[in-house]
């Protein structure tokens, strides 16, 4: 069993795990079974007329292909809140032993202090001179799994229960400090310029499918609506929304340069960065780690993970619409590649890792090669071969790919691919 399954649902052991390793078993992992498939063209409108001009990429493809996104898969989301406001209740700028600023902003959905909220964790290089860039991405431990730091205010959002791991009755303790700093290699991060931020993602909304009442959603579904209808945000729009309003407090931070914040998210949540970097241009680089199904790997080809797995596992995760998919992802208007298009022209990164074949590779692997064509329309390059490169290689132009050894999990070797595209694609002003 992987690692980072079994860190985030130990309880669960024959749970959730036991479920997707039984699953598991009938999956598909042979190349040879791959079904015979065609992908929708990123490049041909519905009319069936051919985009050849970036104009007609941005005023028509573009916005058509978001909205089957959208309305067949994550969901639609609304848009900022009117009452969204924020408090910064921490700043060291003396921080991790004189090396780090670090911050804490709470910020609130909605009217007052009682409603929903999310706490943003943020560290910055103190020896900036200048605004930083910045990764701003959700965590699956609280932010005070992330970091061994004693201030880090521990969340008390609802968490699955894992004694072992100081999660008791659904709340972490403080025992559950500092579980997962290896995904968060923060002093790395500061050393190479750049400042990094992260969420807990059940502040947003709590991972279990109970009907949409908790997290964010109580402000939109009150007693008229009691939950989104069958093209509104499930639990991935919703995670990817609560990035957006990140970046919303992150352009009014003096400290971060709101023009160069990173997305970035790994397995749920790299599918999370995924739409929320297409939906959102104002995110100026967008990186995927281990995202598999419903993230960058290419649906059509089934393996691992499939549409029906993934809608009968987590039915919470895609819009009621996307069910309609299950077994017939042939029927599918979009497939992934045109996912990672969306974020055309700006950077795109996907990373995968060699044992996770439940996230199928290769899959994500082709959807950034196909996703390619539109990136030469705005004269940028992208994947030239259909070959996948080799193990800890950093391929690609403006849409990169990067596979490394081992299971699925975010690592500092990861990391490193991260800052090595960041500081070509978006460190350095033009
Ligand atoms: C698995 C799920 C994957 C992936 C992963 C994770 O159980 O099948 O799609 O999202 O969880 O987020 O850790």
């Amino acid at each position: 069993m992987c690692r980072v399954y079994s860190w985030i649902f130990p309880s669960l052991s024959f749970g959730l795990i036991g479920v997707t390793w039984l699953m598991a078993q009938d999956a598909n992992y042979d190349e040879a079974l791959v079904p015979k498939y065609e992908l929708p063209d990123p490049l041909v409108t519905i009319k069936g007329d051919r985009v050849t001009t970036t104009e007609q990429w941005q005023q028509v493809r573009r916005p058509e292909l978001l909205r089957l996104f959208e309305e067949q898969m994550y969901g639609r989301a609304p848009g900022v809140p009117s009452q969204l406001h924020w408090e910064i209740f921490d700043e060291d700028r003396k921080a991790l032993d004189g090396l780090a600023v670090r911050k804490q902003v709470r910020i609130y959905f909605g009217p007052g202090k009682a409603g929903p909220k999310m706490d943003l964790l943020m560290w910055l290089p103190n020896q900036a001179t200048e605004r930083v860039p910045f990764f701003l991405g959700l965590n699956f431990v609280g932010n005070h799994g992330t970091s061994s730091d004693p201030a880090v205010r521990i969340t008390d959002s609802w968490m699955r229960d894992d004694p072992k791991a100081g999660v008791v009755q659904n709340r972490a303790t403080e025992e559950s400090r500092g579980r997962d700093q290896e995904s968060w290699p923060v002093l790395d991060i500061l050393a190479r310029g750049y400042g990094v931020g992260t969420i807990y993602y059940g502040d947003i909304d709590p991972d279990f499918d109970d009907q949409f009442h908790n997290g964010v959603h109580q402000l939109y579904h009150g007693p008229g609506q009691p939950r989104p209808t069958p093209e509104e945000w499930g639990s991935i729009a919703t995670w990817a929304w609560g990035l957006s309003r990140a970046l919303d407090y992150l352009e009014s931070d003096p400290d971060v340069d709101g023009k160069r914040v990173a997305v970035v998210g790994h397995s749920r949540l790299g599918k999370t960065a995924m739409w929320a970097g297409a939906v959102d241009d104002r995110f100026a680089l967008v990186i995927s780690n281990n995202s598999g199904c419903g993230g960058a790997a290419l649906s059509r080809r089934q393996v691992g993970e499939t549409v029906k797995r993934i809608n009968t596992s987590f039915p919470h995760w895609f819009c009621d619409n996307f069910q309609q998919y299950n077994g017939r992802e042939e029927h599918l208007p979009i497939d992934q590649h045109q996912l990672v298009a969306l974020v055309a022209p700006r950077p795109v990164l996907i990373t995968s890792a060699e044992e996770d074949r439940w996230a199928d590779p290769r899959g994500e692997f082709l959807a950034a090669y196909h996703a390619t064509p539109v990136y030469r329309l705005f004269g940028k390059e992208g994947l030239t071969d259909d070959e996948m490169p080799p193990l800890g290689q950093l391929t690609g132009g403006q849409v990169a790919y990067f596979i490394r050894s081992g299971e699925h999990a975010m690592t500092p070797v990861d990391w490193r691919a991260y800052l090595d595209f960041a500081d070509r694609t978006m460190k350095y002003k033009p």
